[in-house]
């Protein structure tokens, strides 16, 4: 699961690639991507550890790319933007980084700290980009269409969404607002919009202002969260021990490192489902609205293949009971069929056979 880190020059989107993954970058290095993998906290898998002491604890994790900031005022930094483009549509999530911070010694975008103009530009040019792909598809089709092929219809179709896309674009709504069936998600799917991914807008603050609420979310993206990247890189940078004296001079009881992978990992979709035995305890990102079979498809094809049924207890009402053997006693612990839509939390064992 990958998050891109995308916005206008020096709004600390390196200093908050820092902060999320505890991964310095060289201030000396050339521009360019860096990636980093993040483990999601989560209580649950460090309950269930305490639970089952496994050989191994696998969390869920966000791939996080730091993509160098581009100005839209000049050609050359639009040439950068494209030049970026391929990561961005591959991520399942973009973090819009804006920058909301006073530093003299960092001359701001355009001459100004404006996030919500910063946010507005840095919109427009993701729709352009995706209205430029549709605009494109469209001429093709029309040329085709004139022909008589064997893929008519579907072309037909094809181009009957793309009208309504380029409707959406050209008053700047997000393409998630036209893609809204399975179908048209997945006749379109290809094309990897960016304005039919979920956002994440970070407020990149001064420190005495990281615990202000954020301001209200724009209309296009899902969730905000503000927060003081130089102080979170800091942090992510400390030894575990040293961070509980850091965060109490703060105020804070947690870093927001944990706030922003908790968000990140929300807004991408998923849900969590949970294995747990001897071996391994672990947690597994799957898609919402996902079947039982698709989770076991997830663990392994073989059980896929040869799915009986998807043993299933809801974390909370294991940790209410104390243990598996006490929750099936309670009659917590259900047989699911192959239908059954896995829920946030549940811990699943497949029976199968092959
Ligand atoms: N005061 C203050 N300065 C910050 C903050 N975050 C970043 N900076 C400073 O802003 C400058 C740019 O930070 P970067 O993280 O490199 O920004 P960037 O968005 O990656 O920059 P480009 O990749 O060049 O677009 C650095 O000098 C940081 O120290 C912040 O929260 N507060
Ligand atoms: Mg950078």
């Amino acid at each position: 699961m990958r998050a891109a880190i995308i916005g206008l020059p020096q709004s600390g989107k390196s200093t908050l690639f820092t902060a999320a993954t505890g991964k310095q970058i060289d201030p000396a290095d050339l521009p360019q991507e860096h990636f980093g993998n993040v483990p999601v906290p989560d209580e649950r898998v460090d309950f269930l550890t305490a639970l089952y002491k496994p050989k191994k604890t696998t969390y869920a994790t966000i791939e996080f790319v730091d993509i160098p900031g581009f100005s839209l005022a000049d050609k050359h930094g639009i040439d950068e933007f494209k030049r970026h483009l391929p990561t961005a549509r591959q991520a399942e999530l973009l973090i819009g980084v804006i920058r909301n911070f006073e530093n003299p010694a960092v001359p701001p975008y355009r001459q100004r700290v404006d996030p919500q103009a910063d946010l507005n530009e840095l919109w427009e040019e993701f729709v352009y980009a995706d209205l430029e792909v549709v605009t494109n598809r469209i001429e093709r089709l029309e040329k085709s269409l004139k022909k008589p092929t064997k893929t008519h219809e579907a072309e037909k179709r094809e181009m009957q969404l793309m009208e309504k896309c380029r409707e959406a674009l050209e008053d700047t709504l997000p393409l998630s607002s036209v893609l809204t069936s399975e179908d048209d998600k997945k006749a379109l799917g290809s094309f990897a919009f960016l304005t039919e991914k979920p956002w994440v807008v970070v407020y990149n603050v001064d420190e005495d202002r990281a615990s202000v609420e954020p301001p209200e979310p724009p209309k296009h993206a899902l969730s905000t969260i503000a927060l003081c990247a130089e102080t979170e890189a800091e942090i992510a940078q400390l030894d575990e021990t040293d961070r509980p004296a850091f965060l109490a001079d703060l105020g804070v009881t947690e870093p927001a490192q944990n706030r922003l992978l908790r968000l990140c990992y929300k807004a991408m979709g998923f849900v969590t489902f949970l294995t747990v035995g001897d071996d391994e305890v672990r947690a597994w990102p799957i898609r919402r609205g996902a079947s039982a079979l698709e989770a076991a498809g997830k663990i392994h094809s073989d059980l896929a293949r040869g799915f009986i049924r998807a043993e299933t207890v809801a974390y909370e009402d294991l940790k209410t009971a104390g243990d598996m053997r006490f929750a099936k006693a309670a009659g917590k612990v259900r047989q699911e069929g192959k239908g059954y839509i896995v829920q946030d939390g549940d811990i699943i064992f497949i029976k199968f056979n092959l």
